[in-house]
């Protein structure tokens, strides 16, 4: 058996894609913050395992994999009892990166472009049209759900964790009125129930969103 290691942040939502995948295969990890704020991944150590200088950032036996979505997808892969949280299906399979590329971008770019700025250069106006592609995210995922209860139809998969540990950190930023996007709040709910959901991602989440209560101004 591999022995895994996650480096992280409690803060950061792609790494909560990844506890939320490590837990829902029930594997055993070693778990080394890296404090972003402080600057730890440039140093010379963490560049060299990851250039980009990214959290999450997984180890597995001395090969070194970056991007939550990568992450996600290679551990199910290598270590799934089943396919079921990232189908080997060719069609399923498309639907599921489909939607982790839209959690990459969509989503997840326009919450780094708005934490980004605060915590390195101490940013807290934030134009409105960051604000703007929030909202545009919001209105595609709550199309993408319709009547499914998963972004992809019947089943879970990492796409649900990797969309679910960015949205529920945006609210940082833009609420998510339960009028407006009902399908959302209701999947968000239901991912709730997930034994592990807690402590993989709303902790953190919830102390993200702490963080930037009252710290921002929308010009
Ligand atoms: N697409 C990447 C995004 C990773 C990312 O940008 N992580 C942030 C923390 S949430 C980070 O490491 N920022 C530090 C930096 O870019 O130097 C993923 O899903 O892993």
């Amino acid at each position: 058996m591999s022995k895994l290691v996650l480096y992280g942040m409690d803060i950061s939502p792609p790494v909560h894609a990844c506890l939320l995948t490590l837990r829902a295969l029930e594997l055993e990890f070693e778990y080394i913050e890296v404090n972003l704020v402080a600057g730890e991944q440039k140093t010379e150590e963490f560049l060299q395992k990851n250039p980009q200088h990214t959290i999450p950032l997984l180890e597995d036996d001395g090969t070194f994999i970056w991007d939550s979505h990568a992450i996600c997808s290679y551990l199910v892969d290598k270590f799934g009892q089943s396919d079921d949280l990232y189908p080997k299906d060719l069609v399923k399979r498309a639907h599921v990166q489909q939607r982790l590329y839209f959690d990459a971008s969509v989503l997840f770019m326009p919450l780094k472009n708005i934490c980004g700025p605060f915590f390195y250069e101490k940013v807290t106006e934030v134009p409105q049209e960051k604000i703007n592609n929030i909202r545009d995210g919001y209105k595609h995922l709550e199309t993408f759900l319709g009547d499914n209860p998963y972004v992809t139809g019947d089943t879970l998969t990492i796409a649900d964790f990797c969309c679910a540990a960015t949205v529920s950190s945006l609210p940082a930023f833009l609420e998510i009125d339960p009028e407006i996007y009902p399908k959302i709040t209701a999947w968000l709910a239901r991912l709730s129930e997930l034994p592990y959901y807690q402590e993989s991602n709303a902790d953190g989440a919830e102390k993200y969103i702490s963080i930037f209560k009252d710290a921002l101004t929308i010009v």
